[in-house]
């Protein structure tokens, strides 16, 4: 089933995506983690027209990585894992600036999951939010401790105005549509742990590789 359809929209089932996207031994599919961030930017545009300015860029970065995926070389983009290897391997990646490779599968994957940490951080607060908590600090907070030290001010700036519109908790629960709003934290508290393990198994492939600080 389509997760990511118009009239069955349901934020569970695209951060499902992210617990599928594991295998047993720990290998990444690619497939899988790009349908998951399909399902976030969906949810994303569901949140109003502000925030089209930040999904543009995640579209545009999985759409390379759809590229990847289709293109001759697909069978190397199966798993982040063998993405990295097979870039690497094959000298396809800008190590230290920006080269003859400058949207590498390994760059613009890292994008995505230097966003990933912020959502992480943020579903996090969300959970354990009281009735009253303001989305936009929740937001701005996660975004201050991850993402934006990897953002030049300008970027920082816009970030901070969208933040300040995004609709409140209410709302926002609402528009997951997932259910009550214990069904809600009950989602979460599955699904937070679910990304963490998807972040942390990335975040070591890249630290041993020494990919962090991609151009
Ligand atoms: C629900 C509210 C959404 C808040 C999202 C918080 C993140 C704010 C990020 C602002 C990104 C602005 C657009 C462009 C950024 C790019 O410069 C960077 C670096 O890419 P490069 O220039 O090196 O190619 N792009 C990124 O950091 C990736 C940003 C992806 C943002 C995804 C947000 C996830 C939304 C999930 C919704 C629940």
């Amino acid at each position: 089933a389509d997760s990511t359809g118009p009239e069955k929209f349901s934020l569970q089932e695209v951060l499902d995506t992210f617990r599928v996207c594991l295998s047993e031994d720990e290998h990444v599919s690619l497939e899988h983690y790009v349908a998951g961030w399909r399902g976030l930017v969906k949810f994303m545009n569901s949140l109003g027209n502000v925030f089209t300015f930040i999904s543009k860029d995640a579209v545009s970065k999985i759409q390379i990585l759809v590229n990847f995926l289709n293109g001759e070389n697909g069978s190397h983009y199966v798993t982040i894992q063998s993405m990295v290897k097979y870039e690497l391997e094959n000298g396809l990646v800008d190590v230290s600036k920006r080269g003859t490779h400058p949207e590498s599968g390994c760059r613009t994957l890292l994008r995505l999951h230097r966003a990933l940490r912020w959502l992480e951080l943020f579903l996090e607060r969300l959970r354990i939010s009281k009735e009253d908590g303001k989305t936009s600090v929740m937001c701005a907070d996660a975004y201050n401790e991850s993402l934006s030290q990897h953002h030049p001010w300008v970027i920082r700036k816009a970030a901070g105005m969208a933040f300040c519109v995004l609709p409140g908790r209410p709302t926002f629960f609402e528009v997951m549509n997932v259910g009550s709003t214990e069904k809600v934290v009950e989602m979460l508290g599955e699904a937070v742990p679910m990304i963490s393990k998807v972040y942390k198994i990335t975040e070591d492939l890249y630290v041993q590789n020494n990919l962090l600080e991609l151009p």
